[in-house]
């Protein structure tokens, strides 16, 4: 059978589930879980009991909608943790990700969480391309940041030689990368675009090395950003999605066949869109926000999480066979809209503009300044090393670019073209915006 027909998975059984096993698993596992968290956490029982809904009040997978939602608030009313299912004691490891406040989120996992996020994480890097026996080079942050040790983990269960890189050293990834004959890279897109840019500069062909994919993901990024990337490291650039909230990475992934939105696991996770306003449920395909229930987590069971996610389902057959719904490509947040002048923007939309424009590089950055009453946005890109940096060559390229951007995002904005090298670079998410606004 050709590759194509039958495409590798790292469990596929579950990859492929027919759609009436599937929601009947999701319901049985969803009552249970519901039930774990209600009896466990009083937080959960007291939300409930407001909501006057008890695990047993769920008939179908539909009448989630009655549920109350979790949020980032609920994480932090209970800091450090306050939603843990489990006693402390079966919790074997603590990550967390930044909070709205000082206080950071933090998530726990028991033994079996643990062996579930490495199953799903093998899965993740086998649908983005990564065979048994590839070498997985592996530039996501370690530490407290879920990306680093869930990739880890992951390419360990798919039985990968995992290279352990964390973020930064940039130089010394390249050497290995080269030296090693990696596979496989699992970065942040934009620090991925660092490596080729500093690979370039070392003289190294990375698009002539072994490297064959790259699961990229921890913050939205673009079709002209995969292009680019896809052609400077000559991979295919896959996209994977998650959040620590949720499991970290592992929560979805495109399969490297389609390259076309990306498999939500829905053996553990129930996936909703909800109208970003009235928090009412959306059909199949409406574009909204992103709420998950987990399914098997023991000691953070999430109920309705709101991850502010702004993306669409599909069901749609995908040619790779899995029957997972697909998250098409996060587009943005809701909480990190940026409003401009009355006009919504968001700093993908930026990107999307950015990335391919004659005489610019790939990196850029949004400074938020305020112009009296009004919030005034500047735009800073970088021009590449053969555009010419007079001031009047410069002056023209801003020009354009202000123009383009106006058409694309409906707004003004300022636009500094600064010397190759001069915007910040990413060492793992990027800072996309910089605000200076005073409040
Ligand atoms: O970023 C987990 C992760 C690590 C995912 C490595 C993929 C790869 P957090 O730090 O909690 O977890 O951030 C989660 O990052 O709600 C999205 O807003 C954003 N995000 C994650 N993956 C993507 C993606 C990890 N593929 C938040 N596209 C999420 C767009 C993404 N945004």
């Amino acid at each position: 059978m050709s590759d194509e027909s039958q495409p590798f998975m790292f469990d596929r059984d579950a990859e492929t589930m027919p759609r009436g096993n599937l929601t009947a698993l999701q319901l049985r596992r969803l009552k249970k879980s519901l039930a774990h968290a209600y009896l466990k956490v009083p937080h959960v029982r007291r939300k409930f009991e407001a909501a006057g809904v008890a695990p047993d009040t769920l008939g179908s997978l539909a009448d989630i909608a009655h549920f109350p939602f979790t949020e980032k608030a609920d994480l932090r009313d209970t800091y450090p943790f306050g939603l843990f299912a489990v006693p402390r004691e079966e919790v074997l490891r603590l990550h967390a990700s930044s909070g709205t406040t000082g206080k950071p989120t933090v998530v726990g996992y028991t033994r079996a969480d643990l062996d579930l996020w490495s199953d799903l994480m093998a899965r993740t890097l086998a649908c983005a391309g990564a065979r048994p026996g590839d070498i997985v080079h592996n530039a996501y942050g370690y530490g407290l940041f879920t990306g680093g040790l869930g990739a880890h983990y992951g390419a360990e269960r798919l039985r990968c030689t995992v290279v352990p890189m964390s973020g930064g050293g940039t130089e010394r990834q390249v050497m290995l990368m080269r030296d090693f004959g990696a596979a496989v890279l699992c970065a942040t897109p934009s620090y991925a675009l660092n490596i080729a840019e500093v690979a370039a500069g070392m003289g190294v062909d990375i698009a002539g090395l072994p490297l064959r994919y790259g699961a990229f993901g921890a913050e939205p990024w673009s079709e002209p950003m995969r292009r680019d990337l896809e052609a400077r490291l000559g991979i295919k650039a896959v996209d994977i999605y998650g959040l620590s909230e949720i499991l970290g990475p592992g929560v979805a992934a495109e399969c490297h066949v389609a390259q076309s939105g990306l498999h939500g696991w829905e053996d553990h996770f129930l996936f909703e869109i909800v109208d970003p306003e009235t928090l009412t449920p959306l059909p199949m395909g409406d574009v909204g926000e992103l709420v998950i229930t987990t399914l098997t987590k023991e000691a953070l069971p999430m109920v309705r999480y709101r991850t502010r996610d702004i993306t669409r389902l599909s069901d749609e057959p995908c040619a790779c066979g899995r029957t997972h719904v697909r998250i098409m490509r996060v587009t943005g947040r809701n909480d990190d809209m940026l409003i401009i002048r009355g006009v919504n923007v968001y700093p993908s939309q930026i990107e999307a503009a950015l990335v391919g424009f004659a005489g610019l590089g790939p990196h850029y950055q949004i400074v938020l300044t305020r112009d009296g009453p009004l919030d005034a946005m500047t735009v800073e890109v970088e021009r590449t090393g053969d555009a010419p940096g007079d001031a009047a060559a410069c002056a023209r390229l801003a020009g354009n670019v202000q123009h383009h951007l106006k058409s694309v995002i409906g707004v003004t904005c300022g636009v500094v073209v600064k010397a190759p090298g001069k915007v910040p670079r990413s060492q793992g998410k990027a800072v996309r915006v910089k605000d200076e606004r005073a409040n």
